[in-house]
């Protein structure tokens, strides 16, 4: 499967996961095992980025970025995209560390990628799933997307999930650096501004499953700065398809 989309890198952002990245990349590399590991970890006063060196050192597939201090996972994601280009993969996988996303399943995802530009592991089209989450948490998550898909006008069913498998053209067309969003806003970001450069979007059915050991670094902050951004995106969005009916009409005066 890897063979025919050429070489995968599967970049997983870490903020103290010590008690989850061991398992993870374990099963990760059980699942697919052509495919190589990049940890990114912000320093996490936990110890994780010194078990990730641990664990690239036993495995030459696993290579590991360190960042000085807790900057966001839009961050960690964009340095980690600039590393995998640079080391000249075709296709840049973004999986949590928590154990949230199931290794297992990524091969459904890399299958759908034949086809697609970028695909989505996606919680909320028929067939996926969330356990162990409280009745608010999936509340915050579907009412989210439902306003992307309104404000944006965007297809998606989940457009801040964060397993996904993108092509490298997709992602040399999106310029990273006007990429400033830092929480969920970032998948969203991303998936705007993929789809407003023309690529093939698909979801593909998730079951996503509740971390065990951590804590979540979901904050008041993050879903707000997504609230703000979506809006103001959508701001913009209006503004443009108004100018451009006003110099339709007048065109055809
Ligand atoms: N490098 C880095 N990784 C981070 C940062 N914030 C979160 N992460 C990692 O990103 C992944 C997702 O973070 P979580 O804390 O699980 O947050 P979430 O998955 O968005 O929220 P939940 O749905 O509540 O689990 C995990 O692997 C985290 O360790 C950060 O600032 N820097
Ligand atoms: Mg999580």
């Amino acid at each position: 499967m890897s063979d025919r989309l050429g070489r995968v890198l599967v970049m997983t952002p870490t903020y103290n996961e010590r008690h989850n990245l061991e398992s993870v990349i374990g099963r990760l590399r059980a699942a697919v095992p052509a495919a190589d590991v990049l940890v990114i970890d912000d320093g996490s006063p936990d110890g994780t980025g010194e078990l990730a060196d641990e664990l690239a050192a036993g495995d030459p597939a696993v290579r590991v970025l360190h960042r000085t201090h807790k900057a966001g996972l839009g961050d960690a994601y964009v340095a980690g995209f600039r590393w995998g280009l640079a080391e000249g993969y075709d296709v840049l996988v973004e999986m949590d560390a928590d154990g949230s996303h199931q290794p297992e399943q990524l091969p459904a995802l890399l299958d759908a990628l034949q086809d697609a530009d970028l695909v989505l592991g996606s919680r909320w089209v028929p067939g996926g799933s969330v356990s162990d989450w409280p009745a608010h948490r999936a509340a915050l998550s579907r009412g989210g997307n439902a306003y992307v898909r309104i404000a944006l006008g965007l297809g998606l069913r989940d457009a801040t999930g964060g397993f996904r498998a993108f092509r490298r053209k997709i992602l040399e067309e999106i310029d990273l650096s006007e990429v400033e969003s830092h929480g969920y806003c970032f998948q969203v970001d991303l998936a705007w501004r993929a789809v407003q450069q023309g690529a093939r979007v698909v979801e593909v059915p998730i079951a996503f499953v509740e971390r065990v050991h951590g804590r979540s670094k979901m904050s008041g902050p993050i879903v707000r700065e997504a609230l703000w951004k979506v809006s103001v995106w959508a701001a913009a969005l209006r503004l443009r398809q108004a100018r451009g009916l006003v110099a339709k009409i007048s065109g055809k005066r």
